[in-house]
């Protein structure tokens, strides 16, 4: 029993370790709200390797679209996005993590496929 206990204890420690060492992704944190990005402008450093969280606190259906952004980034869960790849749908109350590294530096369209048309627009800069 308690070489047991010894034996996983060690196991955890030796996984802390392990994970430590590997640097984490920079977040970056978009809440989405009905109608509005915040923030409207996101900046990225060209070759760093992001964890990008969307939060949906609205009460619609609100999306990420920025097809020439995500066309240009290498996705690591491509899967987030829409089958096109152009946008992240994120229902009310639900938050997504798209992990990914930006590609070229430039700016970028930012806006919600729905609601672009309300004001529901922003931009993104990578440099
Ligand atoms: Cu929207």
């Amino acid at each position: 029993m308690i070489g047991n206990t010894l034996r996983c204890g060690a196991l955890i420690i030796l996984a802390m370790s392990c994970c430590a060492a590997a640097p984490e992704p920079v977040r970056i944190d978009v809440t989405m709200i009905d109608y509005r990005f915040l923030p409207d402008h996101v900046t990225f450093e060209h070759g760093v390797h992001y964890r990008l969280h969307l939060e949906n606190r609205g009460k619609e259906t609100h999306e990420f679209t920025a097809p020439v952004f995500f066309a240009a980034a290498k996705l690591d869960n491509p899967e987030t996005l829409n089958r096109e790849r152009s946008e992240v749908v994120v229902q009310p109350g639900e938050s997504k993590d798209v992990f990914l590294t930006p590609g070229a530096p430039g700016s970028y369209d930012l806006r919600c496929g729905d609601h672009d048309w309300d004001g529901m627009v922003g931009g993104i800069t990578v440099r």
